[in-house]
């Protein structure tokens, strides 16, 4: 019978949450990155070996990186692109080295995930994640002032927009600006408007089509290194799985994740299965596509998102939401009899609840949320597989 492996993202020594708490929630490993090493420059083997010293010390593995990011250049196949690949394919090989098994990484232009509210009250007190697309759209028209931004959106949308600006304090505005340009995951540092705008402005003449060329040779540059060292590429979906802010993107769909897949087919060449990124859209048959693509998973994210009819959604429990989070499970499960192996997987975020309320958490990352959702899901596993398999 084959499970999951529990595995929890830690953001390294900087981290509230503490790799004993991890140990403690049940999993046997860890997620994580260097993240203070720039994006684009090279993972030295000594770096890596000492993160990966301090995992195992606490009694844990590391075998999966989320993420080795890919530098803005490499997306926008300009300046230094073919430095930053070569960097890329070095730090493969010493991520190999030491042992690692899974990259995980994302091609979203500029932007890495985004929320508008980050403390989003539930009605039995927690907080959760939440997108409010009117919210976004007034940050859009009316805080960064993107030329021609109006011509992305309906009337309708755009009025909306507007009484919600209106009717916001000022502490309101100023909280979802922030939370908006929140910057990389595991960093502090938050984007300028300035810096926004001259960013957008480069990427003007890269539309859909093109950006995908661009992953396509970056994979074409990368997957047989990959290949050779025997480690797995993870490309995480875009979340939410739609434009934003006018920037192309291109992994949100099934058929996205199909082309990709095509462009160089080999076994290191897959996806993590993020069910709360794709689960964003209504469009998505999330066990379908376990089904479907079930081979080339190397890495789960498991969340759960609830939508409504405009545009907004939140994180819900891992159990609720619109994703029917049993039968992804059920997939998952046959998927890993079927290859014999065990997917790492992670629960993606949590909300803030009990302690953690109180305590300054990186948000969707507080340990009692995540140690909650981790244990609905292992108990939801484990009485699957073994009601399939007595
Ligand atoms: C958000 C995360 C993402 C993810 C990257 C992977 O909580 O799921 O930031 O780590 O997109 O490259």
């Amino acid at each position: 019978m084959y499970l999951m492996e529990q595995t929890m993202r830690w953001y390294g020594p900087n981290d509230t949450v503490k790799l004993s708490d991890i140990r403690q929630a049940g999993c046997t490993g860890v997620v994580t990155a260097l993240h203070h090493i720039p994006v684009g420059e090279i993972w030295t083997v000594e770096e890596i070996v000492k993160r990966k010293n301090q995992i195992e010390e606490a009694g844990m593995t590391w075998t999966v990186v989320e993420s080795l990011p890919v530098h803005e250049d490499i997306k926008k196949r300009t300046g230094h692109c073919d430095i930053y690949i070569a960097n890329y394919k070095e730090s493969l090989h010493h991520l190999a080295k030491c042992g690692l098994k899974v990259i995980t990484y994302n091609f979203m232009p500029i932007l890495d995930w985004t929320r508008t509210d980050t403390s989003y009250t539930l009605p039995e007190g927690s907080r959760a994640l939440r997108f409010e697309r009117a919210a976004f759209i007034a940050f859009d028209l009316f805080q960064l002032k993107r030329p021609n931004a109006s011509g992305d959106y309906s009337t309708e949308e755009i009025n909306r927009a507007k009484q919600w600006f209106d009717r916001a304090t000022d502490e309101q505005k100023d909280r979802v600006f922030k939370n908006i340009l929140l910057g990389l995951p595991g960093s502090d540092e938050h984007f300028t408007v300035a810096q926004v705008l001259s960013e957008l402005q480069h990427y003007s003449h890269i539309n859909a089509a093109a950006l995908q060329q661009n992953l396509f040779h970056f994979l074409r540059e990368v997957i047989p290194t990959a290949e050779q060292v025997g480690l797995k590429m993870a490309i995480h979906p875009d979340d939410p799985p739609y434009s934003l802010l006018g920037l192309p993107r291109i992994h949100s769909t099934e058929q996205d994740a199909r082309a990709l897949l095509d462009a160089v087919p080999s076994v290191a060449n897959g996806l993590c299965f993020c069910t709360g990124s794709y689960g964003a859209r209504a469009d998505n048959d999330l066990p379908a596509m376990v089904q479907r693509l079930g081979d080339h998973i190397h890495f789960l994210h498991l969340r759960n998102t609830r939508r409504d009819s405009d545009g907004n959604f939140y994180e819900a429990n891992h159990l609720d939401g619109d994703t029917d989070m049993f039968a992804v499970v059920k997939e998952v499960i046959k998927v890993m009899n079927e290859r014999k192996i065990s997917i790492p997987m992670r629960p993606d975020h949590g909300h803030q609840m009990l302690d953690d309320l109180s305590k300054k958490t990186t948000p969707g990352y507080s340990a009692i949320g995540r140690l909650k959702g981790l244990a609905e899901l292992r108990g939801l596993e484990l009485g699957i597989a073994r009601s399939v398999n007595p």
